[in-house]
């Protein structure tokens, strides 16, 4: 098996005093970059929106955030302005070896939003990270980072579903966790077949 460590958002809008902070999300770089140092292949992940997205409460008049809207793709949770282009908050945290082979921006489409590293919203729009794998004959990947409930949890069910061998590292996961979202994420990403490590 060849397997890739696949490093989702650790960015510094998901850390504490970004825009939307993730509790506790800073904590898990150590980790991460110990990872890294120990995987052949490193891809990392970048929430990359332009200003005015979609997924933005702001961008939808009387919404404020954490409320869902129905989109031509399906439901959207609406969220505070965050990781927007070029932006300190859209940078990598400052310690995190940000030294990897491949880095996947995505959410930069103003109408769509994007969780998983391999598929837009509407779960069938191709980012390119399959194709980039399977050029590599890598058939196996390692998520970690941010959110658990979010981003790692749709990138872990797409990649799963593409008959990738999918492990999911907690120790270096935290999750934002939205009315009981981790629950339903951790039984999500079981059923799709990721094994998760605590
Ligand atoms: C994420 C919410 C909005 C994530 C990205 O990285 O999990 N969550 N954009
Ligand atoms: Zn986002």
């Amino acid at each position: 098996m060849t397997r890739a460590l696949l490093v989702i958002d650790v960015q510094n809008d998901f850390c504490p005093g970004g825009a939307l902070a993730v509790p506790d999300g800073d904590a898990i770089v150590p980790r991460i970059n110990a990872l890294m140092e120990e995987a052949d292949t490193v891809i990392l992940t970048q929430d990359w929106h332009p200003t005015g997205h979609s997924s933005f409460a702001s961008s939808h008049e009387g919404k404020a955030p954490y409320e869902l809207i129905s989109m031509s793709y399906g439901d959207q949770v609406l969220w505070p302005d965050h990781c927007i282009q070029g932006t300190e908050g859209a940078a990598f945290h400052p310690d995190l070896r940000a030294d990897g082979d491949l880095i996947i921006r995505k959410g930069f489409r103003a109408g769509i939003d994007s969780y998983s590293a391999f598929f837009e919203n509407d779960r069938t729009t191709p980012t390119g990270l399959e194709g980039y794998l399977r050029t590599r004959s890598i058939n196996a990947l390692t998520l970690v980072g941010l959110a658990t409930d979010f981003c790692v949890n749709y990138s872990a069910v797409d990649a799963a579903r593409l008959g990738f061998d999918v492990h999911v590292d907690l120790s270096a996961c935290r999750a934002i966790d939205l009315d009981g979202s981790l629950e339903t994420a951790l039984e999500g990403m079981r059923q799709a077949g990721v094994q998760i490590f605590e």
